[in-house]
Formats: structure tokens, C-alpha cells, sequence
């Protein structure tokens, strides 16, 4: 049963696509199109044709799971190439989301219609590629080079009344009448030449200004930092405006080739089903009952506590916010309060938005305000006792069956579980500073954590637009778990004699965002420091004690001038040489390949150790994990899959090759042990 059918309305035929979830444009749509336009084009009876989607959204783009399988049916480019040839009008009836393949569906129709609520994009630069149906050329001339490139190199959608302004869209219609009203606009233009997108002229903007393609290269320089798809997607759009339509495509193909068979385009594909495959736990039935959160309360209005707020504040979740003295709630209020404001005058927020956020905002310093949340969550000191405490008096105070959550990035959720009678309502929401803006959420799951309490957040973490994975109690729980081999391999390598300056160039040449000793010196290196400058036990009390405590004064591993640019400095290297010579440790001079493998490699052998122990449920949470917490470059896939990229033979290889320095602690894995010797890969 083919997912396409058509209906006669008088002398205006309708395609409908019914392929849910989201009508992707695999081979039985593709085809069933190709149909409908035949039928269309062999019957004068019919003098218009309107393109319309059953379901919740417009084509939402190629069948990403048919890629890497050999091609089936006839190729999209073919399939809506007909649709652009016929001399009856064509009109897409777009709602939903109209993305990749589907934009390119709606550009080689001649007319766009849409309803308010619709959005157009062409998102393949986060898959890593570039459109592939021609969609670099025909955008570009119906909207000229400058609007198409925002939307094809950065690939964020755009709204109806945004399309409609640069001519993407040529009506909006109303939004319960989509079909009616795109059959009226098709019958109306029924008789008059057909404007077809592959032959607009709106891309000589580019060629009369050729500057704004190293413009929008410069301004947009450090997101796309390391990726391949975004300088292809801005080549393809300049080619629109150089070449014919027909060059153009081949182009467009020739860049889209190279992209699908490169490495970041497979681990970028990854990453899209990974992420959707993070918010699902494996155990739990699908129609395990949700626990309504209408309230929430939160205990600290500290930088966390504060950040975290703004989340459910910022989803139209009422949030009581408790502190213990009154100057501290101010103050955190006042926090929250400015960070809307900056959002505001940012322009990605209204000022009416920011007072709707903070008027959802109940300060109090009494527990018993607490007392009809549905979840509480606490962000108070990183202290064992403290947290047993603070739950003994929710699980006095908050009604039976709220959900009881920890922010700990570290601390036993099920020793802290032991403070109420009600260890199935405990659980960890782990958020990442700054928790209103960072994307990963860290689901702890304790060992008596109930189903629904669990499946309740897995939910809310959409609703307020996290991205949640499930972790098992273990120290660091699955990110900071992994970060720790790697800071301790980046402290013993500087003691070794590698230059710390090369050992954040590694992480940085590697896609993350920063080194350890950049991330040091902007946390401040007298975080936890004893103060006294006498007492000397580690690298970072020499530094502190030379007043060399980071950027914020003016020198910490580096050396930072008013712009905060920092050069390395001979001082700190000398206070390591110094320090080793103390500890007996021979220094040498050690290459960058070896630092990368020292630094990576354990990691992905704690992943494993993870995985083994159950504490995590799949490979590719991990990647969700490190992706969206701490930066890993999302262009290798995450950790997990980098490695089954690089082969984990490769991996084992590394770690046997430097076991002797990877500390008397290391434990080899198992799982990569075996899953290497069979060949195997993680995901
Ligand atoms: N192909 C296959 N499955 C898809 C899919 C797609 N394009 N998009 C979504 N799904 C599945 C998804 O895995 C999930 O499955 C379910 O649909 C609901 O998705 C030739 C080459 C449309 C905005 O990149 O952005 O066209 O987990 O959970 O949050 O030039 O899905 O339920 O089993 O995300 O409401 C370009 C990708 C492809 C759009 C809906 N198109 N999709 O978001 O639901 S490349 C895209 C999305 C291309 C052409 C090129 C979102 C959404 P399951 P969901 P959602």
C-alpha cells in the first residue's frame, strides 16, 4: 500500500503523503509522487496540482535511515524535477516542518503555500551533508545568495512569516484550512506561465556582491570550526549564482558525494539517532503512568539552583524557590532575573517574556511552601550530610508522590535515597553550569528510583529542552566519570615534561572547545585553595602562592594580556620542572600523538568500564553524554564512536603501549578487550 494517494478535486488533483512519523521521503514516497504526477500530466481533465502532507508535519526530509543502503526507487532529484517541468501549476500545502528533501519538494513545486505555524529548512549541514536535490540551486534563486546562506550553511528552520518575507513562501493560509485554501490558490493561477525556481534570478545577489560569501565564512568562523558540510554548503550556493542550474547541480552532487562518504557526516547521522535513542529507557513499558509536574520546587538559589529554575520558568513551569536566609534568595532572584534581561537584549526573548518567567517565581524561606510540589529538586552544598538532611525534610514536608531530585554531580543517590521512606521517588537531575543554558541532563537512576518517576523526567527533559541519558549510581555517573582519566593523564603528562600549552592544543586541534589548563586558569586555580602560600602540595599552590591564580589575575598556566589572549610562560613551566624534580620524576620531551592517545584513549576505556557495570544503557549515550556536557567535537560522533572509527584494536594498542604510565589504578576493559579481538564496534 503505497503512502501516497491522490484525490480529484474538480480540475485540481491532490497528492497526500500519509508516511508517519514524519512523511520522510524514502523510495515508496518517492515513488508514489512520480505516480501522482504522471497521473496528473496524462489527464487534460486535471489543470492544477496541490502537494499536501497527512499527519503532523510537510516532508521532513530524506529517509535518513535508507542512507548508506544502495539507492531504491527513483532518486528524489528525479522525482521532483517532473514536478517543476509540468506546465499546470504545482503547489506545496506545507504545515509542520517542510525540511531537507521537503524544502526541496516545496522549492521544485512553482508555488509555496503555508500555514503561520509551518517552518522551512534545509538541515543537512547537521547531518554532516549539504541538500542533495538540488536545493543549493534553487533556494539561492528564489531568495537570493545572502538569505540561502544562513539557511543552508548554519541549517536552522525558518518561520512561515520569515519565508514569506524573503519569497520563499507565496501565501500564508489559514491554519485549519490548508488544503482548501491551497487548492483556491492553485485554481486561481490555473492558464498563467509557471514560475519555476530553477530558473529565478534572486542568486545574482551573490555574483554582484561575491564579498558576502567570506563575510558570512568570517562571522560565522568559530561554530563551524573543524566541520566539513558548512564550507561545501557555502561553495554550493556561490556556484548558484556562477553556474547554470544544470552545472550547478552537478556541483551540488559532487560536494553532497564527497560529504556522504566522509567519516563526519557517519558520525553526525550517529549522533541524530543517538540522541533520540538517549531519552528512551530500554526496562520501562511505554505506557508506564506519568506523574503530573505542574509545581516545582527547588532548594538553593545559588548558580545552579538559580539556573536551574530558569529551565521549568522558561517552560511555563511555577517554580517556589527556597533558601535559607533571605539576602541569598535575593540574590539569586536578582541573578535570574539579569540573565533574562541580557537574554532579552539579546533579542531572543520578549520583555514581556522575561516578566511571564519571573512572575511563575515564588520565593520563601519555609520548607512548607514545598509541600505540593510534584518535583523537588536540590542544588545545595556538595556535602553528603547536608543532602541527608535536606531530603529528610522533604520526605517530612512534600506530598506523597512527588519526585525527590539531587543535583550531585558525584555523591551516592542511593545513600541519599536512605534519608526518606521513599527511595522509588529519589533520583539525580544532574543539570551542567550554566544549567539554563548547558543542553545535557544527567539522569541518575538509583537502584529503588521508581519507573514512572523515571519516565516522568525523561519526558520533562523535552519539555524544557534538555537532553537527558540515564546513568546508573557510580562516582561521576557517566561525564565527569570519563573526565576524570583524562585530567589525571593531563597532570601526569605535564609532569613527564609535555608542555601543558601542547596538551590543550591537542583538545583544541581535536575539536573540543578548550584544554584543561585554559579551563583552569578561566575557573581560577584557587578554586578549593587553602590560602596559604607557605603550604606547598601541588602544582596549583605554587602557582597560587605566586599570585598566579588564572585570568582573573592576569596569570595562571598562561600568561594573559588586556584581551585576554594568553601566551605560555616559562614561569609555570619552570614551577612544573621544579615540582617533578621534587617528585623524582624523570621529565621528557613528549609528542603530541602520544599526549592525544594518553588523554583519549582512557576515556574511551572508562566508557567501556561503564557500559560493562551497567551504568550506562547503550554506547551511544555515552556520546550523547560528552557531546552535549563537555564539548567532544560533534563532527567524530562521541567518544564511543570515535573509537569504533579509529578501530578499537587501535585503542587497545595505545593503552597496552602506555600502560606503564596510565597510573596503578587502571583497569583495562573487558568489553573493549573482546569487542577489539572479535573485530566488534561499540554502536
Ligand atoms: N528520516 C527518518 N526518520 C526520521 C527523520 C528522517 N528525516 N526525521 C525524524 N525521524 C524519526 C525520528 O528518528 C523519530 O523516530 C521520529 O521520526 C520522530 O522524530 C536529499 C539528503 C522533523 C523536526 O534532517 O529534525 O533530506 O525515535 O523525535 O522532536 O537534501 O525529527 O520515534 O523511532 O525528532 O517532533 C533532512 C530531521 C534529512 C530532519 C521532528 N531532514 N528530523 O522532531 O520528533 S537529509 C532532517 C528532525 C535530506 C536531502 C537530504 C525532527 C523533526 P523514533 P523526533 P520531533
Amino acid at each position: 500500500m503505497s503512502p501516497i494517494r491522490t484525490e480529484r478535486h474538480d480540475d485540481v488533483l491532490v497528492i497526500i503523503s500519509d508516511n508517519p512519523p514524519v512523511n520522510a521521503l524514502g523510495a515508496a514516497v518517492r515513488q508514489g509522487l512520480v505516480d501522482g504526477i504522471d497521473q496528473a500530466m496524462g489527464d487534460d481533465s486535471i489543470k492544477a496540482v496541490v502537494i499536501r502532507c497527512d499527519g503532523r508535519t510537510f516532508f521532513a526530509g530524506a529517509d535518513i535511515t535508507e542512507f548508506g543502503k544502495p539507492p531504491q526507487g527513483p532518486g528524489l532529484l528525479e522525482a521532483i524535477d517532473r514536478m517543476e517541468a509540468s506546465d499546470k501549476p504545482v503547489v506545496a500545502a506545507i504545515h509542520g516542518t517542510a525540511l531537507g528533501g521537503g524544502c526541496e519538494v516545496a522549492l521544485a513545486c512553482h508555488y509555496r503555500v503555508a500555514v503561520p505555524s509551518a517552518k522551512l529548512g534545509l538541515p543537512e549541514v547537521k547531518l554532516g551533508l549539504i541538500p542533495g536535490a538540488a536545493g543549493t540551486q534553487r533556494l539561492p534563486r528564489v531568495v537570493g545568495a545572502e538569505a540561502a546562506l544562513p539557511m543552508v550553511v548554519i541549517g536552522n528552520p525558518i518561520s512561515a512569516n520569515k519565508a514569506k518575507e524573503i519569497g520563499l513562501v507565496d501565501a500564508i493560509v489559514g491554519e485549519d484550512s490548508l488544503e482548501a485554501d491551497a487548492i483556491g490558490f492553485a485554481r486561481e493561477r490555473i492558464g498563467k506561465p509557471v514560475p519555476r525556481a530553477s530558473e529565478g534570478t534572486a542568486n545574482k545577489d551573490g555574483v554582484k556582491n561575491p564579498a558576502i560569501f567570506d563575510e558570512f565564512r568570517a562571522k560565522n568562523g568559530r561554530k563551524l570550526r573543524g566541520f566539513d558540510a558548512p564550507e561545501a554548503a557555502i561553495q554550493a550556493v556561490k556556484a548558484a549564482g556562477e553556474m547554470s542550474y544544470e552545472e550547478g547541480v552537478k556541483k551540488e552532487r559532487e560536494l553532497f558525494t564527497g560529504l556522504m562518504t566522509g567519516t563526519q557526516s557517519a558520525a553526525m547521522r550517529h549522533y541524530f539517532f543517538a540522541e533520540r535513542a538517549a531519552n528512551k529507557i530500554d526496562d520501562i513499558a511505554k505506557d508506564t503512568p506519568l506523574i503530573d509536574i505542574k509545581k516545582v520546587g527547588v532548594i538553593g538559589a545559588g548558580t545552579m539552583g538559580g539556573g536551574i529554575s530558569m529551565n521549568f520558568l522558561s517552560a511555563g513551569i511555577p517554580v517556589t524557590i527556597l533558601e535559607m536566609e533571605a539576602e541569598a534568595l535575593d540574590r539569586g532572584i536578582g541573578v535570574m532575573r539579569k540573565n533574562y534581561e541580557r537574554t532579552a537584549k539579546r533579542g531572543r526573548m520578549t520583555d514581556d517574556q522575561v516578566e511571564q518567567a519571573m512572575g511563575l517565581l515564588t520565593p520563601t524561606l519555609d520548607y512548607a511552601d514545598l509541600a505540593d510540589c510534584d518535583l523537588v529538586i536540590e542544588a545545595v552544598f556538595e556535602d553528603m550530610d547536608v543532602k541527608k538532611k535536606v531530603f529528610a525534610t522533604l520526605d517530612e514536608t512534600v506530598k506523597q508522590g512527588a519526585i525527590l531530585a539531587s543535583n550531585t554531580s558525584y555523591l551516592d543517590i542511593d545513600e541519599i535515597a536512605t534519608a526518606t521512606q521513599r527511595p522509588e521517588a529519589v533520583l539525580g537531575l544532574h543539570f551542567f553550569s550554566p544549567a539554563n543554558v548547558m543542553k545535557l541532563l544527567e539522569v541518575v537512576r538509583g537502584e529503588k528510583t521508581g519507573d514512572s518517576e523515571l519516565a516522568t523526567v525523561m519526558k520533562l527533559a523535552k519539555r524544557i529542552g534538555k537532553i537527558a541519558a540515564v546513568s546508573g549510581v557510580c562516582p561521576g555517573f557517566i561525564g565527569n566519570r570519563m573526565l576524570s582519566p583524562r585530567q589525571q593523564q593531563a597532570n601526569a603528562l605535564i609532569m613527564e615534561g609535555a608542555n601543558y600549552w601542547e596538551v590543550d592544543e591537542v583538545l583544541l586541534d581535536f575539536g573540543f572547545p578548550m584544554g584543561p589548563f585554559q579551563m583552569s586558569d578561566l575557573a581560577g586555580l584557587d578554586i578549593g585553595w587553602h590560602r596559604d602560600p607557605a603550604r606547598i602540595e601541588s602544582i596549583r599552590d605554587a602557582l597560587c602562592a605566586m599570585d598566579r591564580r588564572g585570568q582573573k589575575t592576569g596569570a595562571g598556566f598562561y600568561d594573559y594580556d588586556e584581551a585576554r589572549q594568553r601566551t605560555p610562560s616559562d614561569a609555570a613551566k619552570k614551577v612544573i620542572a621544579e615540582f617533578a624534580e621534587k617528585q623524582g620524576v624523570e621529565q621528557r620531551d613528549i609528542g603530541k600523538e602520544e599526549i592525544k592517545e594518553r588523554l583519549l584513549y582512557p576515556m574511551v576505556n572508562e566508557g567501556a568500564l561503564i557500559l560493562e557495570e551497567g551504568m550506562a544503557q547503550r554506547a551511544s549515550d555515552i556520546d550523547v553524554v560528552w557531546i552535549n556536557g563537555y564539548g567532544w567535537p560533534l563532527y567524530t560522533g562521541g567518544p564511543m564512536f570515535w573509537a569504533d572509527t579509529i578501530g578499537l584494536d587501535t585503542v587497545v594498542a595505545g593503552l597496552e603501549a602506555h600502560r606503564d604510565k596510565l597510573g596503578e589504578d587502571f583497569k583495562l576493559s573487558e568489553m573493549l578487550t573482546s569487542k577489539a579481538a572479535a573485530g566488534e564496534k561499540f554502536n
